[in-house]
Formats: C-alpha cells, sequence, structure tokens
C-alpha cells in the first residue's frame, strides 16, 4: 500500500530536517540563523518609525500579528517529540520589542491596487532582524507598508507556542536581508459560479493566501451556470441567473471582500468570462445569448448549458461593456479580466441571428470576435483598467490584444512561449501541473447524463515541480508576472473548499516567491519543503482553514 508518509521521503526528511525546520512558507531569498532559543518578553510589543502617520491598515496587521504571536500554538519538530523544555525557556533571552521601520506612508491596500501598468514595481521587499540578545530589539525595514506586511508574516512565522504559554523562536539570530518576490504575481483563482462560496468562505481563503503572501485573489466569479455577481444598473442578471436570492454578492459584499482583500495585500481580479460560457444571461437578456441550452450540449459548449454571447450583434457588445463597465469601475484593481476561453464556433454557425449579423456587417466571425473584443477592452482602457484574457485570445484566435493585455496560460505549460513570442505579458496556470482538481488530459470520460468525470487530484509536489521559465528566452523572462493555481469548483463546494486548496496551494506561492533556488543557493526540492508545508499547514488548521494532512503526525515527530 502507498502511503501518506513517503516512506522513501520520510527518512530523508526527518534525518536532513531536525536542525534546519522553520515554519518559514514561502523561504525567503535569503536567510541566515543561528541556534539560540529566544522569548519574546512579557512586555514584548511592536512600534512602527520613520512615518508620522502610520497608515491604519497596516496598523490592524499590527495588532493581527500580536494577536497570533500569543495564539499560534505550533509543536516545534524537533528530536524527542516537540516542546522545548520549561527550564531553558525560563533562561532563555528575552525579546523586548519588533521595531517597523518604513520610508513611505501608504496603505498597504493603496499599493496593491495601484500597481497595474508596472505591476512588477510593486514594493513587496524588506529585510528582517531577530537579535539573540537579551533585551534585543528586533527590526523589520521596508520601502513600503506593504514591505513590512510581508515582513510581518514572515516575523509571525519565527515563533512557536507549543503548550509551554510562552512564545518562543529557536533558531535566533536570524538575518534576512532584502527578501523579495521573484515574481508580482502569486494567486488563487476560485470559481464561485458553479458552485456559490458565502463571503465568509472567500474571507477564509485569503486569509490562507495572505499565510503565503499570495498576492492575486482571481475570482472567476460569474459563468454559464449561475450568475451571482451583483452589477449596478442589472439587478435582473443575478434576480435571474444567481442560484438563489441568498447566494448573490451584493454590492456591499463585492467591496467588503477586496477591501479585507487589500488590507492583506492581495488585489482582487473579477472575471466576467466573455463571449463564451455565459448560458445564464439567457435567463434575462435572451436576445443575446446564441445557441441558449441548445442539445446535445456537447456540441454547442465544453461544459452544460450550452449559450455564448451573440458576438456578432453591436447592441449585444455594448450590453457586455456596460456590464464590465457598470462593474469594474466599482473595483480598486487596475486590472479586469473579459476572459475568452473555450470558444465554441459551432454555437455561431447555427445560429440564425449571428449568421444574419456577420453577413450585414460583412465580417468573418474572427473579425467580429475581434471588434467585440476591442469594444469590451476599448470600455475598459477607457476606465483605466488593463485587460486581462484567457490563452485563446492570444493563440487560438485573430484578436488584436494591446501590449499591456496579460495572458493566462492555461492549457498547457507548453503554450507559454507562444504568448511571450507575441510580446505579451502572462501568468503561468498550466492545467497539467497548476489545477487543484481536473487537470487536461485527465478526463476519463462521460457518463450517459452528461457529466464529465476525471481524477481530482494532483499533489502538492507535482505543482512545486513547476519551472516558470521553462523553454524562455532570457528576453522573454521580464513577460512572465508569476503564476497561480486554480480552483474550478464543478466538484467543489464551501465544505471541501479548504481541504481542496489547502496546503497544496502554497506550492505555487513558494515557487513565485523564492524562485527556484532556496537560500544555500541549492535547488527548490519537496525535501527542504515537506517539513516547512507541514508547519504552515497546522497553522492554518488551527486559523480555521481545514488544511490537509500531509503526512501521519508521527513523521514530524519522530526521532531524529
Ligand atoms: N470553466 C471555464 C472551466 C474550465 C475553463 N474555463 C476548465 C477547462 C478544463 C479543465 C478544467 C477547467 N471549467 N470557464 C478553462 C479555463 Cl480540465
Amino acid at each position: 500500500m502507498k502511503v501518506p508518509c513517503f516512506r522513501a521521503l520520510i527518512t530523508v526528511t526527518v534525518l536532513g530536517v531536525c536542525h534546519s525546520v522553520h515554519a518559514l512558507w514561502p523561504m525567503p531569498r535569503n536567510l541566515e540563523t543561528g541556534t539560540t532559543l529566544v522569548k519574546l518578553a512579557p512586555t514584548f510589543d511592536i512600534h512602527v518609525q520613520g512615518i508620522s502617520q502610520v497608515p491604519q491598515d497596516l496598523l490592524d496587521a499590527i495588532s493581527r500579528t500580536k494577536t497570533r504571536l500569543g495564539s499560534d500554538k505550533l509543536q516545534r519538530l524537533v528530536v524527542g517529540r516537540g516542546s522545548v523544555d520549561k527550564g531553558s525557556l525560563a533562561h532563555a533571552p528575552s525579546l523586548s520589542k519588533l521595531v517597523l521601520s518604513v520610508t513611505g506612508s501608504k496603505t498597504v491596500q493603496s499599493i496593491m491596487h495601484e500597481a497595474t501598468k508596472d505591476i512588477a514595481s510593486r514594493s513587496e521587499g524588506y529585510s528582517l532582524s531577530l537579535p539573540s540578545t537579551n533585551g534585543g530589539t528586533a527590526t523589520i525595514t521596508a520601502n513600503s507598508s506593504l514591505g513590512l506586511f510581508r515582513g510581518l508574516t514572515t516575523f509571525e512565522q519565527l515563533f512557536y507556542d507549543d503548550g509551554t504559554g510562552v512564545t518562543y523562536a529557536y533558531q535566533a539570530p536570524v538575518t534576512i536581508k532584502n527578501d523579495s518576490p521573484a515574481y508580482p504575481w502569486r494567486g488563487f483563482m476560485l470559481d464561485t459560479a458553479r458552485n456559490f462560496f458565502a463571503v465568509s468562505d472567500i474571507k477564509r481563503t485569503l486569509d490562507a493566501m495572505r499565510m503565503v503572501k499570495m498576492s492575486q485573489f482571481h475570482w472567476h466569479v460569474v459563468d454559464s451556470q449561475s450568475f451571482p455577481l451583483t452589477i449596478p444598473g442589472f439587478p435582473e442578471l443575478t434576480q435571474k441567473g444567481a442560484y438563489s436570492a441568498d447566494e448573490i454578492y451584493s454590492s456591499a459584499d463585492i467591496q467588503v471582500i477586496v477591501t479585507y482583500a487589500g488590507t492583506r495585500g492581495i488585489d482582487v481580479l473579477v472575471e466576467i468570462d466573455t463571449p463564451g460560457h455565459t448560458a445564464v444571461i439567457s435567463t434575462s437578456h435572451p436576445e443575446h445569448i446564441a445557441c441558449a441550452q441548445a442539445s446535445p450540449w456537447e456540441s454547442f459548449a465544453n461544459e452544460p448549458p450550452a449559450g455564448q454571447l451573440r458576438l456578432a450583434s453591436a447592441a449585444t457588445a455594448n450590453f457586455t461593456a456596460s456590464i464590465i463597465k457598470n462593474i469594474a469601475h466599482t473595483l480598486p484593481s487596475t486590472m479586469f479580466s473579459t476572459g475568452g476561453d473555450e470558444l465554441n464556433v459551432n454555437c455561431y454557425t447555427q445560429d440564425a441571428q449571428t449568421q444574419a449579423d456577420l453577413k450585414a456587417s460583412g465580417k468573418t466571425l474572427e473579425q467580429a470576435l475581434d471588434a467585440f473584443t476591442q469594444t469590451t477592452h476599448g470600455t475598459l482602457k477607457a476606465i483605466g483598467k488593463t485587460p486581462v484574457v484567457w490563452e485563446e485570445m492570444a493563440l487560438e484566435h485573430q484578436v488584436t490584444l494591446s501590449n499591456e493585455t496579460i495572458v493566462m496560460v492555461w492549457i498547457s505549460s507548453q503554450n507559454a512561449a507562444a504568448v511571450t513570442a507575441k510580446g505579451l505579458r502572462l501568468v503561468h496556470g498550466p492545467s497539467d501541473f497548476f489545477y487543484l482538481d481536473c487537470g487536461a488530459g485527465e478526463w476519463i470520460g462521460n457518463d450517459s447524463a452528461g457529466n464529465s468525470w476525471c481524477d481530482p487530484f494532483k499533489s502538492w509536489q507535482k505543482a512545486y515541480t513547476f519551472d516558470p521559465l521553462a523553454s524562455l528566452s532570457a528576453a522573454e523572462i521580464p513577460l512572465v508576472l508569476g503564476g497561480q493555481q486554480l480552483l474550478w469548483t464543478e466538484q467543489s463546494s464551501p465544505q471541501n473548499l479548504d481541504s481542496i486548496a489547502w496546503p497544496r496551494a502554497a506550492a505555487s506561492a513558494e515557487i513565485f516567491w523564492t524562485g527556484s533556488k532556496l537560500p544555500d543557493g541549492t535547488a527548490i526540492n519537496v525535501v527542504n519543503a515537506l517539513p516547512r508545508l507541514h508547519d504552515l499547514r497546522f497553522r492554518m488548521v488551527q486559523r480555521g482553514i481545514n488544511a490537509i494532512a500531509l503526512q501521519p503526525q508521527w513523521c514530524a515527530l519522530r526521532d531524529g
């Protein structure tokens, strides 16, 4: 039997790890540690210097950090099953305070939302020092409140309380010089259209993302099956298109989510998938949808029900642009996704109105798609937003995309080079590495009711082996913004959200923060990662995120 303890790995893990475990995830890009036990003084506090007015969201983050330092009960993975003895803790030097130094005074959330045109310039870097002297002062310095925020996340991960009631670090002194992410885009995508997720589920997801320094929440909020997103001026879309009156994101909910995310260093990218994946719009606006509920659905869509926006109709293009504009202008992000995946051509071939529209305009379907996209993207640009699209818009269709457009690669990791060859920026989300349930190529078949089924599990180790720069030339590297793991929710709901996503989705968070090498210069590898990921998972569970075990508890506690 294959046990989840990975018999081969465990020996290496335990032997190699006992003296080098930190619950750090993602691993900083630069790290030096000592071997001294240091505890937080009873009067330990966190201060900010360098700015006269500390932004409110940074103050809130500091207060959450203090709470967590006092409440995280993380058993240290050491020889001899666990905790340090009370005697050595009693005599350990105490850390009197943490001083944060920063030069900028913008809020964390404003920095997150600013960065579109030059997302790579987002200032997330910080330096950290934790001394081993009694009465010592730890420091985090950064150029921005966002950098300090990332540094606080690291600081928290250095501390343990294994039931002694004393919060301690055991590898002081710690020095981290200029830790900053290898890539700006470290994301997670959630589909809230196949099954609905409450605001509280999304907040919990954002909490988990924050713990691993993720920066982008890609919200695939609507699709053919349901339309839960309230669009100002179009109440009928949710009234007719949501699963129920309770399964709707109100305008207030949306603001709660983007603010919760922004104050935690996460930008929310909202997607309205167009022109495919829009069948549900036929419930309120049948005039705009071709092949609505057409049968058999397999001839018209990749998933039931069939239905796509009538892209050749000027009225439909304007309607779509209005929806996008009305929601996009309420959102703080400077990016917005118009989707563009899995367009079914047959749907339009069979649609009399589309054929008539094409004839009247003298356009081919591809030319009509181009015009449709110019309309939606033109609207976004007019309100200062950068368009994001799925890879088909760049690779399969004859659509003119402006240079600033961001392309999400999903079909295969092999397709990245074709995107950068066009000079466009990309986000990696390849189904063969980063899909948290089915990935392309893993479909087993369709049953008689038309439901596709597949093997819904890909290991974190698989995601962790992804190489963001494979087959890219040096000149193309700056076009890689980063990547994300994705949860499509045909087979997920709030009940399994945490367990299907965490801690697996942390794999890409480390790849895109730490890059290809650990601080000691060795290549990132699953043997080094496993005990750290185990600790991360433990902390997630403590904070109410129902993350799955990676190995038997025994593996982590066993004697070296
Ligand atoms: N929904 C939407 C989906 C998928 C995509 N877009 C998808 C395709 C293939 C697999 C998994 C999910 N369910 N809107 C592709 C981007 Cl294997």
